[in-house]
């Protein structure tokens, strides 16, 4: 598998604006923000999609998930509500190939979506 722009962010060799870390997982500012919040939770291992979830790696999405709620709750906006997003290959518009979650907060987001 290539390496991705996130290994980079994941081994500190490009700046990102890190606002969550622990063993498993890293929360950093999206470049590109949808949202007053928009900040992309990744696994610190290299799994280039949801389609290569499986039973060897699954445990990583429940530790974005804790994180999320973890970040949400440390911010303030876990009442307020926010949006979690992940995109898969071309249909879903994925342009970064090590999985990651969006995490969108701060206002109200649309529904449907596009
Ligand atoms: P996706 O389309 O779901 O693959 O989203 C990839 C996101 O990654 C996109 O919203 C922009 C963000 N992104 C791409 N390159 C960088 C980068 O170098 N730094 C940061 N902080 N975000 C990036």
């Amino acid at each position: 598998m290539e390496p991705t722009i996130f290994d980079l962010i994941l081994n500190k060799e490009i700046p990102a604006d890190i606002v969550f870390e622990n063993d498993d997982v890293l929360g950093f500012k999206d470049v590109n923000p949808q949202a007053p919040i928009h900040v992309l939770f990744i696994p610190k291992v290299r799994i280039a999609t949801h389609n290569d979830l499986d039973a060897s790696n699954i445990d990583y999405m429940s530790k974005i998930h804790l994180a999320i709620n973890e970040y949400a709750a440390q911010i303030g906006e876990a009442a307020n509500g926010y949006r979690i997003v992940m995109n898969c290959n071309e249909n879903g518009q994925q342009t970064v190939f090590h999985i990651h979650m969006h995490f969108l907060a701060g206002r109200k987001m649309e529904w449907p979506p596009g």
